[in-house]
């Protein structure tokens, strides 16, 4: 299978015995994830001292090359008292997500979860006093959702010997080796030790981490909850799956388990002037591309300061939960498609059946899929089981399927096909 992503190449050329890991079952059936930017960069939302800092916003201490002094001033303002673990749960719920990974440590350095190694976490630093990932950890394991932890494990702009402040930090001083072991490794341990089992932690911008830092830190990960994955932006090709690009989809098929982080308008963490919301659609479409070629989409949230996920983010992750009410069988647990590269639609396979979705539906409604080896012996589609089987004719390699003349979703309609054992 072609694989034009380098980073998918990269994060998994070493592990086709990690392909048939029974530990990735539950993610590889999931599809769909939560990803929560939540963090101290919410409150300026994409603008200081009165200017807009362009840009994703959690970036905006770099960006702004705000000094840790200033920075830190942010978090006696943190106060999201309208944050309802329950209520995030029960939305990647409804919306169809199997998991959630949320931030517990950006860039920015500010924990958002209660630490003994630093004062500087929503605990201990802000009115607010409680810590959401217990709260979340709780929920998740009430409502049935995996939660799992983003953990910026290399760029730290608030620790004096983390990556990536060189305003307020002299990079020549830096000790990261020292940062690793004595900050990050027991910040992991804190994170596998007092939530409960975790479905996976997010390491991301491995920078310049050694082959040895990043298996230390595998290890650590594997050693104190095994079952517990680990994303493929450890650094040195490491990790139980790969990640590719920020919002980049694969031209093709990748014979790998991999995942797609993406954003649901043009940033992470929450900007007050980001409307640049994607479209129902888009975002269907997205999922099922995604998954078409055997990936995960990890479709991010940036909630407010204080603790909402704003509505337009809400109304279409609702939207995209109603679509796989029906649809959702044709999407999670599925593996690769048999037929790929057609721009009209998208094949997910599961034994004795193969799932066409169909994008663009032909107006005379007669359906030509090329290239499916395999008897078919039956054709119905999804959303309408009741109409009845379709006409299913099959010669030449080309299986014809004649259905409704107008399309049955405009987003996308889902024909099952049976096939001979
Ligand atoms: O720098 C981060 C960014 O803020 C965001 O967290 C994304 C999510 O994939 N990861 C990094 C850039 O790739």
């Amino acid at each position: 299978m072609a694989d034009p992503v380098p980073a998918i190449r990269d994060g998994m050329q070493q592990r086709a015995e990690a392909r048939r890991d029974p530990r990735l079952d539950w993610w590889r059936a999931a599809r769909f994830g939560m990803f929560i930017h939540w963090g101290l960069y919410a409150i300026p939302a994409g603008r200081w001292k009165g200017e807009p800092v362009p840009g994703i916003g959690e970036w905006i201490m770099y960006r702004a090359r705000i000094p840790v002094r200033e920075y830190e001033a942010l978090a006696p303002r943190l106060n999201p008292v309208r944050f309802d673990a329950a209520e995030w749960v029960s939305l990647a719920k409804r919306s169809g997500q199997k998991y959630i990974t949320i931030t517990a440590k950006h860039h920015d350095g500010f924990c958002m979860f209660g630490t003994a190694l630093t004062d500087y976490n929503i605990v201990d630093a802000t009115p607010f006093g409680r810590d959401p990932m217990k709260e979340l950890a709780e929920e998740c394991q009430k409502q049935g959702l995996r939660l799992c932890f983003y953990y910026s494990q290399t760029q730290d702009w608030h620790h004096p010997d983390g990556d990536g402040n060189d305003w307020d930090y002299d990079p020549a001083q830096k000790d990261f080796g020292t940062y690793l072991r004595d900050y990050v490794h027991p910040q992991v341990r804190e994170l596998l030790t007092n939530y409960g089992p975790i479905g996976l932690i997010w390491f991301d911008t491995p920078k310049a981490m050694t082959l040895e830092q990043s298996r230390a830190l595998l290890d650590l990960v594997h050693t104190l909850q095994p079952d517990c994955l680990v994303n493929g932006r450890l650094g040195n090709s490491l990790g139980d799956y790969a990640e590719t690009g920020d919002n980049r989809i694969p031209d093709a098929a990748v014979g790998a388990d991999w995942e797609t982080p993406a954003t649901i308008n043009d940033t992470w963490g929450f900007k007050s002037d980001d409307e640049n919301w994607k479209s129902v659609p888009d975002l269907v479409r997205k999922l099922v591309d995604i998954a078409s070629k055997g990936g995960n989409y990890l479709l991010n949230v940036g909630p407010t300061a204080e603790g909402v996920i704003p509505q337009p983010s809400v109304e279409r992750l609702l939207a995209v939960g109603h679509w796989l009410e029906t649809n959702g069988e044709s999407v999670y647990g599925t593996s690769v498609g048999p037929v790929q590269g057609l721009d009209w639609c998208r094949t997910m396979a599961k034994p004795g059946k193969v799932y066409l979705h169909v994008f663009d539906w032909p107006a005379d409604g007669v359906l030509r899929l090329p290239g499916l080896t395999g008897r078919v012996t039956g054709a119905t589609l999804l959303a309408d089981p009741g109409a009845g089987a379709l006409e299913v004719t099959q010669s030449g390699g080309e299986v014809t399927v004649r259905g409704p003349a107008a399309a049955p979703d405009p987003v996308d309609s889902v024909v099952v096909l049976d096939l001979a054992d």
